[in-house]
């Protein structure tokens, strides 16, 4: 596969509605889209990143930097035999996960067109069918996150996560639970909390939680092996999860017993399937993040979903509760019973709609060989 032009875009898209996490609110998204030609086959990633520094250390603006400078000139006129190969070519960039798995998975995509495959059966996948869950942002009152819960199990998802902080949680959580004593129902506080918090945290083991995700710092799996030996409830995380060695870290001092697995939060489908493997072996159940993707970054995590161990319903849900119009045909949809059908189509299984994407552009950049030919 040679890798013959690399094109990052950035899109402004409005989400339908605001989304409030412990860390922020987000509505207006600052997309990045990677296209990659390579072997005259087109393949498209997204990089996952927010717009602020506050869910991990990456932004939209320090994913277009190390794209732009270091990982688009080092890989544009590379050959490389399988989309496997592309960590080992950016080898000396440390970190900025989210930036490598944009270009990664677009070589993936192009990888599964050249051999005819759903990425998904590439990849590994075995599910035809993926569980899904939904991602309620914090609300005003308890019992305006009881209309939402409730018309979001009428639309079919099977699990049901609410974002707490400090201040909104305990109300929240006990109001769903008393409303809906039997859903599958779990929590993600986004790092709100410190290990000296764990006896305000014990209270949520009275409401039978699949998991708590992520209660305290970004980057601490110390802590976290503390507050899981004091809790009933399954600690599940996702920001302090970059790979495979933390996985094996974190399941190994009890930090957690459930990962979600983001495949920019990895650095793309190679690490996420190492992750996935390690989870595995250790009978770790794991479940796909979101980070309130286009269709394009989508379509890549119903591709990861389909491997066997991701166990739980993961936050990959329709395209119609992000966006009005989203970028891929068809749009994603979810089924009454919670269900998303994987696509049977070779690549990513999806048609990317490129005058969209066009019309949604506000910046691009494109690498051929080793001459930049615009800006
Ligand atoms: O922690 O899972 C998270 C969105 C942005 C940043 C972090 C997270 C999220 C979500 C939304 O929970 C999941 C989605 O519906 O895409
Ligand atoms: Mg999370």
């Amino acid at each position: 596969m040679r890798i013959e032009q690399i094109m990052l875009r950035e899109l402004r898209m409005r989400l339908r509605a605001p989304f409030e996490t412990s860390f922020g609110i987000t509505q207006d998204r600052r997309i990045l889209l990677v296209e990659v030609i390579a072997d005259g086959l087109i393949g498209w990633g997204e990089i996952t990143t927010i717009e602020s520094p506050s869910y991990n250390s990456e932004t939209t603006d320090t994913a277009w930097h190390i794209v732009s400078d270091f990982i688009a000139p080092v890989v544009v006129g590379q050959d490389v035999s399988a989309a496997g190969e592309f960590p080992a070519l950016i080898n000396g960039v440390r970190g900025h996960y989210m930036a490598k798995a944009g270009v990664e998975n677009a070589l993936w995509d192009i990888e599964s067109q050249q051999k005819g495959l759903p990425l998904w059966k590439l990849l590994g996948g075995t599910k035809e069918e993926i569980a899904c869950g939904v991602s309620l942002g914090i609300r005003d009152s308890p019992h305006a996150l009881l209309n939402t819960v409730e018309e979001e199990l009428h639309c079919g998802y099977q699990r049901i996560k609410l974002k707490i902080k400090p201040g909104k949680d305990l109300d929240f959580v006990r109001a769903v639970r008393q409303e809906f004593p039997d859903i599958l129902l779990s929590v993600d506080a986004n790092s709100a909390y410190r290990l000296e918090d764990a006896d305000h945290l014990r209270e949520l083991d009275k409401f039978k939680l699949l998991m708590i995700e992520q209660p305290l710092e970004w980057d601490d799996i110390h802590s976290h092996s503390r507050l899981q030996a004091q809790l009933q409830t399954a600690i599940c995380l996702d920001e302090c999860i970059n790979n495979e060695r933390h996985a094996v870290g974190a399941i190994e001092s009890g930090a957690c017993r459930i990962i979600n697995i983001k495949l920019g939060r990895v650095g793309g489908h190679s690490s996420a399937r190492k992750v996935h493997d390690a989870c595995r072996t250790r009978k770790i159940p794991v479940w796909c993040g979101g980070m309130l993707e286009s269709g394009i970054g989508r379509a890549h995590n119903i591709a990861m979903s389909t491997l066997p161990g991701f166990v739980l319903p993961g936050d990959v849900s329709a395209s119609s509760r992000y966006w009005t119009e989203d970028l891929i045909e068809p749009h994603v949809e979810v089924t009454s019973g919670g269900i998303i059908s994987v696509p049977k189509t070779a690549g990513l299984g999806y048609t990317v709609k490129r005058e969209l994407i066009d019309r949604l552009t506000v910046r691009s950049r494109t690498w051929k060989d080793r001459v930049q030919v615009s800006a």
